[in-house]
């Protein structure tokens, strides 16, 4: 009874719809899509709202069977079968769905002036899968549509890496070993038979190489509601019309004009390369350097609850533990407790002309998983000797043309990282110039911990404290970032077992995203005995009150990885963080703390890194520590860590660890 009232309701929709549609002008045009759960996701919303925009008005029919095949489509035809849901969106943008219909019903309802059919997406890759019965499914259509009808195929588009589908092995479970399938599959087709091409599989592509990849997809396969299904109804627009898509002024109602643009983008190059990946630009996309807003910066010297911080005693005990938590619980996400930690040493010898001693450790995480760390220290160390702390981006190998270094197993990691050549990362790392003023470096490559890409929680260390069945990090557990700086006092465990290294005077140090990840784990961990980030900008030293360069909208969309989920909820609402930066800062002391900035590193906020540290420094007065615990230099040049910023390091570190 209930699915009979349903039925009757559509259909007294689909007539209403119907006279409606009366507002039809000559110039409207009528598409009819022959499709499947793909078709639903590419013109089921968002394409009329599109046109119409451009003052184009459109009807648009799908005739949608779940999965259906070319195959199935011709035998449904023939058969007469009335199998279809027959979805129609109206010259009104109405929508109404009539159950039980035919594909000749169909056919018939319009004048249609375009027709679109397209593979089911498991066979799409698979030519053989398309004829006899494209072929015949095509005649079938042209003997009931309008002479000149316009005959076009959809390119769907290839899974997600890492979906589930069952037909995905069949591609070799490659989301572009499938993407070039399909792209054979489609073009063949539509050259035999002289088919426009719609190509969202391309759009949905080259999409994919940029700061939309992950949020493209609902389940791996289908689009997401808002972002894919814009993505796969902008190429409709640009193809059926012959015109560009980007400048569009409908808004869409759930996404910013940032992705909105970039997905814009997307679709034209994939009009104008439809079997062809094109690397649309989305750098820039984010950047903001305009006025800064006013703001009002939290006191770091006020407990949430109002109550004043008077003596260091309540900082120490109380509201340097209050700001970690809300830090950990709203930002970086909470980390688990150390597991065992292990070092076996693996390889020794002496490395730079004699100068130095390299040892390469293996340290075991619970027996589970494995940092390969590097170390350098002084062959001519009298004794314990400090060092410096720090991850790389590319792999130990990378950081010095010391051919002993190894190769990691994961250096390469998960297929994503381009192999990185021996030193091609050595003017960060002057290790020698580092050796020969009497300290030691270790480090390890960051992949070791957590590869770094969005890839849902499943290759980090996280996975590792995952409960039974949990696939996907909690909204306040470690996201990247916390996964990195945990790593960093997991290295930090094993050197306190090294007898060539003084645990005592250990300086963490980063750049960038591992400025982040240093400043992070030095404000935790205070084993570290002092904390040095360069160009850490946003997330790092920068405030993120100033809204200057990268902001914390900008950074969720680009890296959603880095931080939990709760601090998504700040993207664009930074007023809301109960927090900002300078009461991380503050959080390291009463250790020494560095930062450095570039005066090109608009991105980072080199003002707002600089401000941070000047705040920090109120609450180190308020300890009644000195102000030379606080180093800073803002250096000329673009973002990067060079020697420069290493000499400034060396010179901080002799002052403090008392060597000059
Ligand atoms: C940028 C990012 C910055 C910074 C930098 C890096 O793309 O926006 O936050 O971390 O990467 O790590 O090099």
């Amino acid at each position: 009874m209930k699915q009979f009232l349903r039925t009757a309701i559509s259909v007294l929709a689909l007539g209403l719809a119907w006279s409606l549609a009366a507002i039809a002008s000559p110039d409207t045009l009528r598409v009819l899509s022959i499709a499947n759960s793909f078709g639903e996701d590419a013109v089921e919303q968002n394409l009329h709202e599109i046109a119409l925009a451009d003052g184009h008005v459109m009807i648009i029919g799908n005739l949608f069977i779940g999965g259906c095949s070319i195959e199935q489509h011709d035998r449904n035809a023939r058969k007469g079968a009335k199998a279809y849901s027959y979805r129609k969106v109206s010259a009104d943008g109405s929508f109404s769905v009539r159950e039980k219909v035919k594909l000749s019903q169909a056919l018939l309802d319009e004048p249609w002036d375009v027709v679109v059919v397209q593979q089911a997406s498991h066979d799409s890759g698979k030519m053989q899968t398309y004829e006899p019965y494209l072929t015949l499914l095509l005649s079938y259509v042209k003997a009931r549509t309008p002479a000149g009808v316009r005959l076009c195929i959809h390119q769907t588009w290839s899974y997600e890496e890492g979906a589930t589908h069952w037909a995905f092995p069949d591609y070799g479970s490659s989301s572009y070993g499938m993407y070039e399938k399909l792209c054979e599959a489609y073009s063949a087709a539509a050259a035999r038979h002289h088919l426009d091409v719609i190509p969202s599989g391309t759009a949905i592509q080259n999409a994919r190489a940029t700061f939309l990849r992950h949020q493209l997809s609902r389940d791996g396969y289908h689009l997401s509601r808002q972002l894919g299904r814009y993505v796969a109804a902008a190429t409709y627009y640009a193809a059926l019309y012959g015109c560009k898509v980007e400048g569009n002024s409908w808004v869409h109602p759930h996404l910013d004009s940032a992705r909105m643009t970039l997905a814009q983008r997307c679709a034209d190059a994939a009009v104008k390369n439809p079997f062809k990946v094109t690397r649309v630009d989305d750098s820039g996309f984010w950047a903001k350097y305009d006025s800064i807003p006013e703001y009002t910066l939290p006191n770091p010297l006020v407990m949430q609850d109002g109550t004043p911080v008077s003596t260091p005693e309540q900082w120490y005990g109380s509201r340097r533990k209050e700001l970690l938590g809300m830090f950990s619980r709203e930002m970086f996400g909470y980390a688990p407790a150390a597991p065992e930690v292990s070092g076996e040493v693996i390889e020794e010898g002496s490395a730079f002309g004699g100068k130095a001693l390299r040892r390469q450790v293996d340290i075991h995480l619970s027996g589970k998983r494995v940092i390969h760390l590097l170390v350098y220290t002084p062959a001519d160390a009298k004794g314990p000797i400090p060092v410096f702390l720090g991850i790389n981006f590319k792999g130990n190998l990378t950081v010095t043309d010391d051919p002993a270094v190894l190769e990691a197993a994961n250096w390469a990691s998960y297929g994503i990282y381009p192999r990185e050549a021996r030193g091609s990362q050595s003017s960060r790392w002057p290790i020698s110039e580092i050796i020969v003023r009497g300290y030691g470096v270790a480090t390890f490559h960051c992949s070791d911990i957590d590869p770094d890409y969005d890839d849902g929680g499943r290759n980090g260390v996280v996975s590792m404290v995952y409960r039974e069945g949990q696939t996907y990090p909690e909204p306040d557990q470690w996201g990247t970032i916390a996964q990195w700086a945990w790593g960093l006092s997991r290295a930090l465990d094993y050197l306190e077992t090294d007898d060539r290294v003084d645990a005592s005077r250990v300086a963490v140090f980063g750049h960038s995203r591992l400025g982040k990840t240093a400043l992070w784990a030095g404000a935790q961990d205070e084993r570290f005995a002092m904390v040095i980030f360069n160009d850490s900008g946003c997330g790092g030293a920068a405030l993120s009150r100033r809204r200057f360069g990268e902001t914390v909208a900008a950074i969720n969309a680009r890296f959603p990885h880095w931080f939990c989920d709760n601090f998504k909820k700040y993207s664009d609402k930074e007023d809301e963080l109960p927090f900002d930066q300078h009461e991380l800062l503050a959080c390291v002391a009463p250790r020494p703390l560095y930062v450095a900035s570039a005066e090109e590193d608009s991105w980072a906020d080199p003002v707002g890194e600089r401000l941070a540290l000047q705040e920090a420094a109120s609450v180190y007065r308020f300890l009644g520590e000195s102000p030379a615990l606080l180093g800073y230099h803002i250096r000329q040049g673009r973002h990067d860590i060079t020697l420069e910023d290493w000499l400034h390091y060396l010179d901080f570190a002799d002052y403090h660890f008392g060597r000059r």
